[in-house]
């Protein structure tokens, strides 16, 4: 656990102590050591190894044995039971500005308000302003807040997947204008990042001034933040903040390479350019001693001047990408057509939509050799998973079906639960007559990061079990990535020779391009994998492939570009 996240608790105890009457001295006890936390310059953990927590000014015994637990266990005894004590949206109802405990209180004891909708509801009813201490000002105040609230959230990044679309209606719309003779997305969309925080275009024009006002005379644009001679940003429906940079034609490729950075690659490029002689900008080359500008109209010719090959945007992140350009040993990225199967599909016989015949023939349809149907096992209660005896049938089943098929081979899966004690759903024996073997955690995701990693990789160590899905149980929107030593788990992959998946919902995308990376470079193999529950699902392996790329990966690293004869020798799969 870091320091953020051990301040925070310490915040969360001080404000349910608060909401439950509790005395100053102790909420103030709580809230002064979340603040001394975050100033700390060292981490905790260190200062534990070193016996040093107690001495941090205004922390003492009591408080440091908390943290230690927290270290150790990633939470505190004392904070589990007062917590439960209280409504869960108590909470998000007391971290609306204005709103403290002892209001969030009243909320709850005069009119049962638990969570944010309730108290928007009441609100919305007038029976705050019926409240002691309470009138209309305040009922609308808080109105409003809960509006700013719910806005702030949604400020945040916004999903690859749902960005791109709305880049891409901006784009379709800008291309309309006669004043503008092309357009090109840039900024971390073009790098294929898995959030976006804001949307970058470049457009090519020799009426800058006619673009621009086209741009932000856009229908839908909710607010011009900014509209200049070359430059404009908007605002989009769904909190898009869109910035446009309009250019002539000869500077066309310098702009597209500054504005689809990263900003960090950019620096890096233009150290090297400065090791050159050359001054590196948005318009081009300028060299130091003459002062004389070389535009650029393509990117590549940008690059190679500098002695570079050309960079697929999806490696400009500064790591290492420039270094290993130099020595020529940029990595072959991998691309769609390398795919040859899916080892991640839920069919009707679980959660999925689809009966297996449909996602066969869906399968041949993309031209793939393979595919895995791998429906949940029991634990996961939500998902309709297979006991025992319904797994042997769904293994028949499959049977059947490939003595139909010629053009694909059905693999029989199961995407098999990890239990909380690292268990699995399913006995040795039933596994050992499955195709393929995933496993995955979909529940008490809340255990600590020494529980959870070790769950994990007991998982690992089972010789039937092939690949881990989903390793981080990230979802966008939804939850955090669970508190996991991830170095640990590619360790036990690699030890144990297991496959992690990248999986390519663009609600997941996990492994992230970070974690894959090192993957790859422990020397461990990945699957792109869909998780199919409806057979449109399996074009999302455009995304996975999308966080392939960003994270170096080529088609040797991944093991669903095997042929098929290669993948059932690997799974040790006899029968033909
Ligand atoms: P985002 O929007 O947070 O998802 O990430 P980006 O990479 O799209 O960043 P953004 O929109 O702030 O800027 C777009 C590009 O413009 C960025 O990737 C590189 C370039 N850029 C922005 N600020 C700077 C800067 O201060 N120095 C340099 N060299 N380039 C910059
Ligand atoms: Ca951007
Ligand atoms: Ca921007």
């Amino acid at each position: 656990m870091d320091n953020i996240r051990i301040a925070e608790k310490f915040n969360h105890m001080a404000k349910i102590l608060e909401f439950k009457g509790e005395s100053q001295f102790k909420t103030r006890a709580y809230t002064n050591a979340a603040r001394t936390i975050k100033g700390l310059d060292e981490e905790l953990l260190v200062l534990h190894k070193e016996g040093t927590i107690e001495n941090i000014p205004g922390i003492g015994k009591i408080l440091s044995s908390k943290i230690v637990e927290m270290l150790e266990t990633g939470t505190f005894e004392a904070y589990e039971r007062t917590k439960d004590e209280i409504p869960a949206g108590i909470i998000e109802i007391m971290n609306i500005p204005g709103i403290g405990p002892k209001t969030a209180r009243l909320f709850y004891k005069k009119l049962g308000v638990q969570t944010l909708d309730e108290l928007s509801r009441a609100a919305r009813e007038h029976r705050i302003r019926r409240l002691p201490r309470m009138g209309e000002k305040q009922e609308e105040k808080i109105l409003r807040s809960i509006v700013r609230q719910k806005k702030d959230k949604d400020h945040g990044r916004h999903p690859f997947v749902l960005a791109k679309d709305i880049a891409a209606e901006i784009r379709d719309f800008l291309d309309l204008s006669p004043d503008i003779e092309k357009v090109a997305i840039a900024g971390s969309l073009r790098r294929k990042q898995d959030t976006i925080g804001d949307i970058d275009i470049i457009a090519i024009s020799e009426e800058p001034k006619k673009a621009i006002s086209y741009f932000t005379g856009m229908e839908k644009v909710e607010e011009v933040l900014e509209s200049g001679t070359t430059k404009a940003s908007i605002i989009y429906p769904g909190n898009y903040h869109v910035d446009l940079r309009v250019v002539n034609r000869d500077s066309y490729g310098s702009m597209l390479q500054y504005f689809t950075g990263s900003k960090e690659h950019n620096i890096h490029l233009r150290k090297l350019a400065l090791s050159k002689g050359y001054s590196l900008n948005e318009y081009g080359l300028t060299d130091e001693k003459t002062g004389e500008l070389t535009k650029f109209s393509s990117e590549e010719n940008l690059y190679n001047e500098l002695g570079l090959g050309y960079l697929p945007p999806e490696l400009r992140e500064d790591r290492g990408e420039v270094e290993t350009s130099l020595r020529g040993k940029l990595p072959r990225l991998i691309e769609r057509k390398d795919i040859k199967g899916d080892f991640h599909v839920h069919s009707n016989w679980s959660d999925g939509a689809n009966t297996m015949e449909e996602l066969a023939e869906a399968a041949i349809q993309k031209g793939y050799e393979y595919i895995a149907i791998t429906d949940h096992s029991y634990s996961t209660g939500v998902a309709n998973g297979l006991s025992d005896k319904r797994l042997l049938e769904h293994i028949d089943a499959i049977d059947k079906l490939n003595e139909k098929y010629n053009d694909i081979r059905i693999l029989s899966g199961t995407e098999c639960d990890i239990k909380a004690n690292g268990k699995l759903d399913y006995s040795n024996d039933l596994l050992e007559q499955l195709d393929i073997v995933i496993v995955a955690v979909h529940a008490g995701l809340d255990q600590d990061r020494k529980k959870i990693t070790k769950r994990i990789v007991s998982a690992l160590e089972n010789e039937h079990v092939d690949i881990m899905a989903h390793p981080t149980g990230r979802k966008f929107g939804k939850r955090p990535p669970y508190d996991m030593d991830m170095e640990t788990i590619i360790q036990a992959a690699k030890d144990n020779e297991k496959v992690l998946e990248i999986n390519s919902s663009p609600w997941r995308l996990d492994l992230n391009d970070v974690n894959a990376k090192k993957a790859k470079e422990h020397g461990v193999m990945l699957a792109i994998n869909t998780d199919t529950h409806i057979i449109d699902h399996m074009d999302n392996i455009a995304y996975g492939i999308n966080i392939a790329r960003r994270a170096w990966i080529e088609s040797d690293d991944v093991l669903n570009t095997m042929k098929l004869k290669k993948i059932c020798s690997r799974l040790g799969i006899s029968k033909e």
